[in-house]
């Protein structure tokens, strides 16, 4: 039995027809959804590794053996990092104004598409993703892109959720992260070297609702926190303090702290690395009155972005030990920073640290070609490294010897 031609002609027609029917009515449910809806990848965006990766030298990088480095996407001042279940991974600005996302969306472990989300921002440092919703934090504002990743190509502009915090710049910028308990943390920075404040919000972590209300202090004498994070077993903060300037090459050390919970002070102005009393405001309250950090980390170093190391890529001995992004010093004779450190734990108490990467910083010309800032896991168990100097977030992989 034979059919003719033209029935196999008109049934094409007939299903070319129906399946653009079919998308526009996709497109048309989307858009009212409310539920999370996953865009299709291949919209919109550009390319996110350009030749200009080629010309930095990861060389220069020094690992432990069986690890290695590569560029995973160019991204113009990267800062803070959050990742969404899907794998899109949003990037913040501080010197810069804009908020971007990529994803590597062929499995090659390199990022191919890079979208800009938003532009015009406040030194939108902060990013964190939740139920479906991307949050940005600018200096006195907490907003939001709803459904983020079915507008990826085409975003409307954020949302506010909450825009009292301090307007102050200095130590202004913000990273932000979801706690175990469902808040938002917003850190507040002292909005100076060494003062102390009439408003109690400054030199403070604080946290919110997802709705913007309810804020509260969750930690106080905390100069700059530019990173914190939750131990994956204790589910208690952890985070990084920036020590305060001007007193010399040596002192203080830059501050790892442990808050296992609220209401605890760290000590600024007042007690520095835990035992030093300021020169201006150490005679007003004693050392004993605070909690001393978890671990000194070097003075100036400037820690920011911190990760528990919860993958399974990396040799045991990494499991749930901390990676710390040390930007760098610039009030120091001699440089400081300029790498990854590796905190070690031992029954929730730090038994050492050492540097894991490092070679962003020439020794001998003091000169450095990148700043770690934040890092990431990737589920695989690879790290993202954000560098807002060399502009852009690099992987590091294991591979074994
Ligand atoms: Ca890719
Ligand atoms: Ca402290």
């Amino acid at each position: 039995m034979t059919t003719p031609k033209f029935f196999y002609v008109f049934t094409l027609v007939l299903l070319l027809a129906c399946g653009s029917s079919n998308r526009s009515e996709d497109k048309s449910t989307d858009s009212t959804s409310t539920a999370v809806s996953v865009s299709n990848f291949s919209e919109g965006g550009e390319a996110a590794i350009t030749d200009y990766a080629k010309t930095l030298p990861l060389d220069k990088i020094k690992l432990p053996a069986g690890f290695s480095i590569d560029v995973f996407a160019e991204v113009e001042n990267a800062r803070s990092m959050a990742i969404s279940p899907s794998g899109v991974i949003y990037v913040g600005n501080k010197d810069k104004d804009k908020i971007y996302a990529v994803k590597d969306t062929n499995g090659d472990y390199k990022a191919d598409k890079k979208w800009t989300l938003a532009t015009g921002l406040n030194m939108p440092n902060g990013v964190a993703f939740h139920d479906g919703d991307l949050y940005i934090a600018e200096v006195s504002r907490i907003s939001k892109i709803e459904d983020v990743e079915s507008k990826l190509a085409n975003p409307p502009a954020p949302t506010t959720v909450k825009d009292d915090y301090p307007t102050e710049t200095h130590h202004g910028w913000k990273y932000i992260a979801f706690g175990p308990d469902g808040k938002l943390y917003v850190p507040v920075g002292a909005p100076c070297n060494i003062c102390e404040s009439k408003d109690e919000v400054f030199a403070s972590i604080t946290r919110i609702n997802p709705d913007g209300t309810g804020r509260e202090i969750y930690a106080k004498g905390v100069r700059n926190s530019v990173g914190f994070t939750w131990h994956p077993v204790t589910k208690e903060l952890w985070f990084t303090d920036n020590g305060r300037d001007m007193l010399g090459d040596d002192v203080p050390a830059c501050e790892l702290n442990h808050a296992p919970k609220a209401g605890m002070h760290f000590g600024y102005p007042y007690c520095h690395e835990g035992s030093v009393k300021d020169p201006e405001f150490g005679s007003k309250r004693p050392c004993s009155e605070f909690t001393a950090p978890a671990d000194k980390l070097g003075p100036h170093v400037a820690p920011l972005g911190l990760k528990f190391y919860t993958g399974n890529q990396f040799p045991s001995q990494y499991k749930n030990q901390i990676f710390v992004a040390e930007h760098g010093s610039w009030n120091r004779s001699k440089k400081s920073g300029y790498n990854v450190s590796l905190v070690k734990l031992n029954n929730n108490k730090v038994s050492g640290h050492e540097v894991f990467a490092g070679g962003w910083l020439d020794d001998a010309s003091q000169k450095a070609w990148g700043r770690p800032v934040d890092v990431l896991l990737l589920p695989d168990g690879s790290m993202l490294i954000s560098d807002d100097q060399a502009n852009v977030i690099y992987r590091v992989s294991y591979k074994g010897s």
